[in-house]
């Protein structure tokens, strides 16, 4: 077998799929293009900005990996990325790969905090950002006490890193990999303690992007992808790059934020097969659809729709079908798994279910000592397949608590029915997903407290009209005769001003005590109103 290449067997189900003992992932998902005759192809078509065609991509790719090399990265170094969905996105993360540079996508809607625990957690040899986002990563910067070798902007600057690639070569030799080596990083949080790294392999992407891109969504090269979740989420990743990659399909990014207008004038543009989202938008953009009457937006080049990143209630999903006429598969997928294992299919839809496993995956639930337990009975979520993380960085501990003899335990509470559909009752622990992203109740307490009229708070989970997750804070006051709506209304713009901006309480309650276990600890599910 040559090197660098991933084969599939798909007369078979799941696929099988087999990796030459050389294996850089960055060649099967950038250069087989060319040797496939897609040079020509548009790969990227960037909302206000141009099209990039494979070959260009191809060349970029090679231009910017060559760039990270020259500023001093070398093979194992890691780069944080705090980049926009941008062609650059897919230029860094492909060139450092092929360079054999470990790639840290980061949410670029964190702040300097989150940045410098991340810049001291990885140790990072480098880091690269959009200039949207400088002011934060300065700060961080300060705060840090680790200081990374290379800080560049992407592009807009004298030093930045568009400027390095201009007089970089456009060739550059994959790094000697293999399919088990790791290939890049994404952070992934908890109720306690910081961020963890996530460490994937080089095979990781492959896997999921043949088990579910393939297998489920049926993609192929004809297919124009397009995501509101951005790019440095998993679901993103896969959805905008690592799909339409493996089959040579074009991807749409839109570098702002994804409104129901924004969605909905890039789908009328550039006309999209598949369209991925998260509940919390697919409520704004019915809402928006029905608040204006006549004027419906124009979806009909949408084949399928999918949802992730929280539970689809399935009133919302009744009301989506109905509107457009549209299949919305919803589907579990975590970081640590890198997309989606659990999918309701086109054709076979349960409401209110995350689907059946996808093939490549198992699933099952069971109880607390690790045995599966019969359908009906609700557990813990347990996955087996082979995108799973190969270990949290500096984190022995987490990694032997989530990974058990090749299963890993998602830390979701699930039953399946008798047909073997999963459904979903919540978090084993506390963590919130407001509009798909997690949320610590913990963070957002930490913030009120430092509050000075604030004595103790606690955050909780609470569904809004559309049957959707967003937190809610019950708070202890030093002087209790301070409760009022002008406080509630200080309160909430102490939080907006700290924390990244879907985390903050959408209410308020000041409460006299809150309940505690005898060691103090919050509990915080007596608080929850469901
Ligand atoms: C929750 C869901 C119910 C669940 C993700 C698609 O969300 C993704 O990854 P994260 O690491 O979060 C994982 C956690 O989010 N969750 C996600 N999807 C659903 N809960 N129904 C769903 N459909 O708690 C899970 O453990 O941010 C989503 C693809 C890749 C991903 N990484």
């Amino acid at each position: 077998m040559s090197d660098n290449v991933a084969t599939v067997d798909a007369t078979v189900s799941p696929s099988i799929i087999s990796y030459s003992d050389k294996f850089n992932v960055a060649v099967p998902f950038i250069d087989r293009h060319l040797n496939e005759g897609r040079g020509d192809k548009v790969a990227i078509r960037v909302h206000g900005g141009g099209a990039v065609t494979y070959k260009t991509l191809a060349e970029h790719v090679n231009k910017a990996g060559n760039a990270l090399i020259n500023l001093g990265l070398v093979r194992g170094d890691r780069v944080l990325m705090i980049v926009k969905d941008s062609a650059e996105f897919y230029y860094i993360f492909w060139g450092a790969i092929k360079a054999g540079i470990i790639p840290v996508p980061l949410n670029t809607l964190l702040r300097a905090k989150d940045y410098a625990y991340m810049i001291e957690n990885s140790e990072a040899a480098g880091i690269l950002f959009s200039p949207e986002y400088s002011s934060e990563v300065d700060l961080a910067l300060e705060k840090s006490e680790y200081k990374p070798k290379i800080t560049l902007l992407t592009d807009g600057s004298s030093e930045c890193l568009a400027k390095q690639m201009l007089t970089a070569s456009s060739n550059l030799e994959a790094a000697v990999t293999t399919a088990d080596e790791d290939c890049f990083w994404l952070y992934s949080s908890g109720t306690t303690g910081g961020p963890k790294g996530v460490i994937h392999a080089h095979k990781d992407m492959v896997v999921t992007s043949q088990h579910y891109a393939v297998g489920i969504l049926g993609i192929s090269d004809k297919d124009i992808c397009f995501s509101a979740a951005k790019l440095f989420f998993a679901y993103g990743l896969g959805n905008a790059m690592t799909f339409p990659l493996w089959v040579g399909a074009e991807a749409i990014l839109l570098p702002g934020p994804p409104t129901p207008d924004s969605c909905h004038e890039v789908i009328e543009k550039y006309k999209p097969t598949i369209f991925y989202g998260v509940p919390t938008l697919y409520a704004a953009q019915l809402k928006s659809i029905e608040s204006k009457g006549t004027n419906d937006p124009n979806l009909s080049s949408i084949r399928v729709c999918t949802s992730a990143g929280e539970a689809l209630p399935p009133d919302l999903l009744k009301r989506w079908v109905d509107k457009t006429g549209i299949p919305l598969l919803d589907g579990i997928g975590t970081t640590e798994i890198l997309h989606i294992f659990l999918s309701n299919r086109i054709g076979n839809v349960k409401p209110g279910a995350s689907g059946l496993a996808v093939p490549g995956y198992e699933g099952k639930v069971v109880d607390s000592n690790c045995k599966e337990v019969p359908p009906g009975e609700t557990g813990d979520l347990m996955i087996k397949g082979d995108s799973l993380l190969k270990l949290y960085w500096r984190n022995p501990e987490k990694t032997a608590d989530s990974l058990k003899d090749g299963w890993m335990y998602t830390g979701d509470t699930y039953y399946q029915d008798e047909e073997g559909f999963f459904f979903c009752c919540g978090r084993s622990d506390d963590m919130l997903k407001v509009g798909g992203i997690w949320c610590s109740p913990v963070e957002i307490e930490n913030k009120l407290v430092e509050h000075p009229k604030v004595l103790e708070a606690a955050i909780v989970g609470r569904k809004d009209d559309e049957q959707l997750i967003k937190p809610e804070a019950f708070i202890v006051l030093n002087e209790p005769h301070d409760a009022g709506d002008d406080l509630k209304a200080e309160l909430l713009e102490h939080c907006k001003s700290g924390l990244a901006r879907y985390k903050y309480p959408r209410w308020f309650n000041f409460v006299d005590d809150l309940p505690k276990t005898a060691t103090g600890k919050i509990q915080r599910f007596q608080l929850r109103s469901d």
